[in-house]
């Protein structure tokens, strides 16, 4: 086993990893910054090294910083977590470079995925279903755009090829406004990614987002861990996930995620990872994917019994995959609700000092949290402060443990979401399950 990492993240995920650690007899390494001492998994974990200033780009995004403490602490192995430098290629490899592991895919596949134009044409040739769209990087001529758009048929959607995560892209209903919607949408992508390449594809209207877990050894076994139904979301945020997901038959799950194992094959993908699906009248349409660890991974394995971090760590080093597709079995429902720091009502951050703080508990309950009494949320970082994860053996059942769970919780002295969530766990359009991403957006009143 790996005998020591740096945790190159903060926050919930950084105690998940250094809980990981700890089950598999790993030291951990937490690096921080100024602004995060008094973080939880700083105070427990075996060395902490100070990588700098508060503001992220100085201290979380600095690549030479986090190699010089996996120096200085004669670590092995990085773990990125999720967001900061997690799907970052350059870093990827410059650890490895540096003699560490990086723990995620090969830097090659990070860089491939990346780029959401050749992540498409990848799992295309591989098998994945995808919406009809350019197949490629639109040119400069125009003519060739409008045939690929009447060809597609209106309404498309135009998408930058460094975007993902909803960033860069802009629908277009009709010819009229084609040119100035490429236009626009290169020269936003050519300030925000340094790239100015975009694509063109048909724009769904009421679709749901579902994605699929996948996870992959050096050895050359891959295996998918099902489905998760992100829809629940405002702004490109997600505010609640679930596993399965609504509706989806075992048939669906059965070839969707063989689909995704085969294309992780081909592709010789290493590691966790995760297949995005639009769903819409049935289908599912392949539109990114993302090679790291995910905030909402807890309801896969709240559902499967599968240990998704410890799996990664047990990849990392050298490990075969502990468990065969057939030892998978899915059993119940689980939803996560991500807790933010921030006001219910108008979604501004409200950071600040934590006067009371009780967990819920209870079957089937599970808290994701880095915050304690007495805890100062700093203002520098992601609102979200923790998650509340409910398993039940059917979703009703996970849903009557959530409503109970949030009732339970007091977060005191700042803000948070919990009146929000209470009131879309109570609603009767998400009881009945199965909506879409414009559901919460709509309930709020923000959509018509
Ligand atoms: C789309 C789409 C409809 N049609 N692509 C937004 C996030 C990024 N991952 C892709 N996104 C979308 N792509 C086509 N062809 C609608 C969205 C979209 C969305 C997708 C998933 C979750 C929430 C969303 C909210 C708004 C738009």
């Amino acid at each position: 086993m790996l005998g020591k990492i740096v945790i190159a993240n903060r926050g919930e995920i950084a105690l998940r990893i250094l809980r990981a650690c700890r089950e598999l007899g790993i030291k951990a390494v937490a690096v921080h910054s100024e602004a995060d001492r008094d973080l939880k998994h700083v105070r427990l974990s075996d060395e902490s090294v100070c990588i700098g200033p508060a503001a992220s780009r100085d201290s979380y995004l600095n690549i030479p910083a986090i190699i010089s403490a996996a120096e200085v602490t004669d670590a092995v192995a990085i773990h990125p977590g999720y967001g900061f430098l997690s799907e970052n290629a350059d870093f990827a490899e410059k650890v490895n470079q540096s003699g560490f592991i990086f723990i995620g895919p090969r830097p090659e596949t990070i860089r491939l995925m990346g780029d959401k134009v050749s992540a498409i044409e990848t799992m295309k040739k591989a098998g994945i279903p995808c919406l009809p769209g350019s197949d490629g990087p639109l040119t400069e001529d125009y003519d060739a755009s409008l045939k690929i758009a009447r060809r597609v048929g209106f309404p498309i959607i135009i998408k930058a090829a460094g975007g993902g995560g909803g960033r860069g892209m802009r629908v277009v209903h009709s010819e009229a406004n084609l040119h100035s919607a490429i236009t626009l949408t290169r020269s936003e992508a050519a300030s925000a990614f340094g790239n100015d390449s975009v694509y063109i594809e048909k724009f769904l209207e009421n679709p749901r987002h579902i994605e699929f877990q996948v996870i992959a050894d050096t050895h050359g076994n891959v295996i998918h861990l099902g489905e998760r139904d992100c829809s629940t979301q405002r702004r490109h945020q997600k505010v609640i996930e679930e596993a399965p997901a609504p509706g989806i038959t075992e048939t669906q799950r059965h070839e969707m995620g063989e689909r995704c194992v085969r294309a992780c094959r081909e592709i010789g993908y290493l590691g966790a990872g995760t297949f995005e699906f639009l769903f819409q009248d049935g289908e599912f349409y392949f539109i990114e994917m993302n090679t790291r660890v995910q905030v909402e991974h807890p309801v896969t394995e709240m559902v499967t019994g599968f240990d998704i971090v410890k799996e990664q760590l047990r990849i990392a080093a050298g490990e075969p995959l502990s468990l065969r597709q057939e030892d998978i079995v899915m059993r119940g429902h689980a939803i996560e609700c991500r807790i933010n720091a921030e006001d219910p009502v108008t979604f501004m951050p409200s950071p600040g000092l934590i006067e009371q703080f009780h967990m819920p508990g209870g079957p089937g309950i599970r808290v994701e949290t880095h915050i304690y009494n007495g805890y100062r949320v700093p203002p520098y970082y992601d609102s979200m402060i923790g998650k509340l994860i409910a398993h039940g053996e059917t979703r009703l059942g996970a849903i009557a443990r959530m409503r109970t769970a949030l009732h339970e919780m007091v977060v005191g002295g700042i803000k948070c979401n919990i009146p929000l969530l209470l009131d879309i766990v109570n609603d009767k359009a998400f009881e009945a399950g199965g909506q879409n991403i414009h559901y919460l957006e709509q309930k709020l009143g923000l959509k018509p």
